[in-house]
């Protein structure tokens, strides 16, 4: 049971923020976002994000994990997808994995010499799966911290992005009724908690 934003707010642990809130406070969007610190192969979503390479066959990291548990039947069929653009994502079964589909994206491999081709790169890594996650049907998204692995995308300019493409996207779309940001280090999991109420800000 992952407590939403909302409960999140309503339990004593207040959030801590360095920043005035950027957008206004809705209960409604605070009830359809969470914060999870663990294993995205172990989360039951209808549909968990990949950070994949441009080839979508596999890799380390996130990618390596959700392939060992998906078992051998993902490559398959990732095989057939001809692999992807930066910024680009396509959509396969969840074959063993407890989510119905995976999301494959294509994040940017940081450099602080194209900072904005950066950040327009991961904002479509976001938007995209967030339009395929409709396209599927709607229902429950985890993302995984798109880029910020291997790929070295400074954590905390990596979650504006991902929070502020969600809150955009939510305010227009019913079909995907909850987002969870999956993290897996507990100091990833204090950046998301420090920058969400931005975003999503408490009543
Ligand atoms: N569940 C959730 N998050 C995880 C898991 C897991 N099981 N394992 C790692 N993470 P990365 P990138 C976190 O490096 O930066 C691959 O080789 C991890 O701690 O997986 O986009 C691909 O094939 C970090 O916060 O992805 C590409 O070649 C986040 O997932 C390349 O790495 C993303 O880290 C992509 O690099």
């Amino acid at each position: 049971d992952i407590p939403t934003l909302s409960e999140w707010y309503a339990s004593n642990e207040t959030p801590q923020t360095e920043d005035e809130p950027k957008y206004n406070h809705d209960e409604g969007l605070n009830r359809r976002v969470s914060i999870w610190r663990g294993d995205i192969t172990k989360l039951q979503a209808d549909l968990i994000v990949n950070a994949a390479n441009s080839s979508l066959l596999g890799g380390g990291g996130v990618d390596g994990a959700i392939h060992r548990a998906a078992g051998p039947e993902l490559l398959e069929e990732c095989e057939g997808l001809g692999g992807a653009e930066t910024g680009e994502t396509k959509v396969t079964k969840g074959y063993e994995l407890p989510s119905k589909y995976v999301a494959h994206t294509v994040g940017p491999i940081y450099s602080s010499r194209a900072v904005d081709k950066c950040a327009q790169q991961l904002k479509s890594c976001y938007q995209t799966s967030l339009d395929l996650c409709q396209s599927h049907g709607g229902g429950v998204i985890g993302f995984s911290s798109i880029s910020t692995g291997v790929y070295g995308y400074p954590i905390k300019d990596a979650t504006e992005i991902a929070i502020e493409t969600t809150r955009k996207f939510l305010e227009k779309d019913q079909s995907v009724t909850r987002v969870i940001y999956v993290v897996f280090s507990k100091k990833d999991e204090e950046v998301y908690k420090s920058i969400l109420p931005q975003f999503f800000p408490p009543p």
